[in-house]
């Protein structure tokens, strides 16, 4: 009745944004992202001998609030398809920044519902994870598996046919990288899951976002099995704008930049002109992610960290899926 498993954070190439029912977490669009090596969260679910549910992350034991709704709500599901009633005791552990934009919901769900399950012994396959991930959070979707990874939108209103596949291994592409820059370690205003559904009852641009998605995925798939990082990585920084473009249309406005966001965006295009081949992606919040291949990193590292705003740079490289593993956090 006990299990510890570690799974990856994520960044999206082609972005999740929009549900079209926030009960199962369906998307309006398929997306597509990378799997990070070594940016992880580590969680433990042990069943039965408790009286309550308790959960603790990073240190701190989460009691009221937004984040206890949600983990709860996800116990609750995994408890229902398992058919069984016992308390549980989750201790979970990230070991990166929360402020670094990662998004640990991604990694964090993924590693839970991984741990839960197999504690309750169901043995799931990838699919099946990411299905009940999911639920949890829609990032967290593309955590359950390694690489390349698309997370479709399903057609179905039961949700069985929105889940995970591999594009490619991570070994396919090994000298693929990301930078996560940070700019400001300030909590943003509106969360993902406020935003998105602000910006499909107000943005007038969501329509268009929809309306291009499909081109963008098929650019993306195409580039990542040719390695071709100027596709990939025009194809992401376009997409990205787009979805900004339905944040900062939407009522109130939505604008997750800050200045230090807009300066490495500039930079961007600058060193790019320059013959510098790098792309960005920014997600719902103001640090920027940089696309590029290992032998421009320590340039870009050292260009990056030269700008005022830049706190901290994080080279992420494609990581594997989800693990079990056999150290328990308790
Ligand atoms: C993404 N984001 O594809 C997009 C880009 C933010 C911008 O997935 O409500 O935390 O839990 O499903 O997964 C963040 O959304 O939202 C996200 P919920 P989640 O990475």
């Amino acid at each position: 009745m006990k299990a510890t498993a570690i799974a990856n954070a994520n960044i999206a190439l082609i972005k999740y944004w929009g549900k079209r029912d926030p009960e199962l977490f369906l998307p309006y669009n398929s997306s597509i992202s990378l799997t990070l090596n070594g940016l992880n969260t580590t969680t433990t679910v042990e069943f039965g001998g408790y009286d309550q549910d308790i959960f603790i992350l990073d240190g701190q034991g989460i009691k009221e609030g937004k984040e206890l709704e949600k983990l709860v709500r996800h116990l609750n599901l995994i408890r229902k398809i398992a058919r069984v009633s016992e308390k549980a005791k989750i201790i979970s552990r990230n070991n990166f920044p929360r402020a670094a934009g990662l998004a640990s919901s991604a990694s964090g769900f993924a590693a839970f519902t991984f741990a839960a399950t197999e504690a309750l012994g169901m043995s799931l396959d990838s699919k099946e994870l990411s299905i009940i991930s999911r639920q949890g959070s829609g990032s967290a979707t593309r955590s359950c598996l390694g690489g390349f990874v698309e997370w479709t939108k399903g057609k179905k209103q039961d949700g069985t046919d929105s889940y995970a596949e591999q594009i490619a291994l991570p070994e396919h592409w090994p000298n693929f990288r990301m930078l996560a820059t940070i700019v400001s370690t300030k909590a943003k205003k509106v969360s993902s899951r406020v935003g998105m559904a602000q910006t499909i009852e107000t943005s007038p641009m969501y329509s268009a976002w929809l309306d291009t998605i499909e081109q963008d995925l098929e650019n993306v798939r195409q580039g990542i099995l040719n390695k071709d990082i100027g596709l990939v990585g025009k194809t992401a920084e376009a997409n990205c704008l787009k979805m900004h473009a339905t944040m900062i249309t939407t009522v109130p406005s939505i604008i997750y930049w800050m200045p230090a966001t807009l300066e490495i965006i500039h930079s961007v295009l600058e060193w790019r002109e320059k013959g510098l081949e790098c792309y960005f992606t920014i997600d719902a919040g103001a640090q920027v992610k940089i696309i590029c291949l290992e032998d421009k990193v320590s340039e870009l590292t050292q260009k990056l960290e030269n700008l005022g705003g830049v706190k901290k740079v994080i080279v992420c490289k494609p990581g594997q899926g989800p693990k079990l593993i056999k150290e328990h956090l308790f």
